[in-house]
């Protein structure tokens, strides 16, 4: 029995078939309990020899058995390594990468424009008092230009900012114009109760800019919009400066320029005209000066606010605002950055 029992167990090729052999040798049923249980028929004297005999042959069986077992695990686990072994050299599968969203590449090429004209960037709240908002640039309480830009309040003090200059009303407030005048552009996401459509959204981009100081003229602000304009479009873009209205400034203008890939075909950027709107600006209202504890006899000048997403619209030929905000990848994807 221990002989043909051994002999088995060396054949077996799995754990599972090791396992059968072992029940069938050791198990309840199997022949050496049947001896064992067979002894109480046997005579007193003849019994520590047959026990002891079918205990060494239990456990030369026991032994084989666990040695077969451990060369079988092995085997198995060194025919798992070699299934998952890993070839490091094989070539890799690329990893996508994202770019900066179009509106922030915007962002930084406006950046750069100014900041070449000694403009430097200052970044304020999209949570923002409403004295900021509102107060400091001369539009008090129950003026009826707050209507122009219908807004989310927090609280009766406390609103999205609707525009970028609430940043200026600050920028001038810290201001030491000791030091030199102040030039400063703020960008930013603002938040109007505004319906969206192709060209307006609830929430859009604009870059604030601001330069005051002694002796700045209306030539300084046309001279500056316009070399920025054609810095970021290109010189054949035509520009229009239309007279306007904006509290905080006097006079005031709106901007707009020509939209080559539209003109001509009709499409809804341009709303057939083949112009959009695309910045307002204006010499800074004395009173905004005021506020801020200025001198508006010694220092004046000009402010715009430019709207960053329909710059972009107009620049990489967008027709509808929405596709920014609607996170389609294949929409994004487009503008990988140079
Ligand atoms: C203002 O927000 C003024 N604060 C700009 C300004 C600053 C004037 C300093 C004078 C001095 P306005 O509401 O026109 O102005 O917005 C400025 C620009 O933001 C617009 O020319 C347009 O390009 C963009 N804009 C306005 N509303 C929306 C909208 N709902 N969606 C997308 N762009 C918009």
């Amino acid at each position: 029995l221990q002989k043909q029992g051994i002999k088995e167990i060396e054949k077996s090729d799995d754990l599972k078939q090791l396992n059968d052999i072992r029940v069938n040798l050791l198990g309840k049923k199997g022949p050496i309990t049947e001896v064992l249980r067979g002894m109480r028929d046997l005579a007193k004297e003849e019994r520590p020899a047959v026990g002891s005999f079918a205990n060494k042959v239990r456990d030369a069986l026991t032994e084989s058995i666990e040695t077969r077992k451990q060369a079988l695990e092995t085997a198995k686990i060194e025919h798992q390594l070699a299934q998952e072994k890993l070839d490091v050299t094989l070539p890799g599968t690329p990893v996508k990468q994202g770019t900066h969203h179009v509106i922030m590449q915007t962002v930084e090429t406006l950046e750069s424009v100014f900041l070449g004209m000694g403009f430097k960037v200052v970044l304020g709240y999209e949570v923002e008092e409403e004295k900021y908002n509102f107060e400091k640039l001369n539009m008090p309480k129950d003026h009826p230009a707050r209507d122009m830009q219908d807004t989310f309040y927090i609280n009766k003090d406390i609103l999205m900012r609707t525009h970028m200059s609430p940043d200026e009303a600050r920028t001038l407030e810290q201001h030491d114009f000791s030091t030199g005048p102040m030039k400063m552009i703020g960008p930013g996401r603002v938040y109007r109760r505004d319906t969206d459509d192709a060209t307006h959204s609830h929430q859009f981009f604009q870059m604030e800019g601001q330069y005051i100081g002694e002796h700045v003229t209306m030539a300084d602000l046309k001279g500056t919009l316009s070399f920025a304009i054609r810095q970021f479009f290109g010189a054949e873009r035509k520009i229009r400066f239309r007279p306007s209205y904006f509290p905080f400034t006097e006079p005031s203008v709106e901007v707009d320029i020509s939209c080559f890939k539209c003109n001509g075909v009709g499409c809804d950027v341009c709303k057939h005209s083949g112009w959009i709107e695309v910045l307002g600006a204006g010499m800074t209202h004395p009173n905004v000066l005021k506020a801020a504890g200025v001198d508006p006899v010694k220092y004046g000048g000009f402010a715009f606010g430019l709207g960053i997403d329909r710059f972009a619209m107009l620049k990489y030929g967008i027709d509808d605002i929405r596709q920014f905000y609607q996170n389609d990848i294949r929409f994004l994807s487009q503008f990988t950055e140079a």
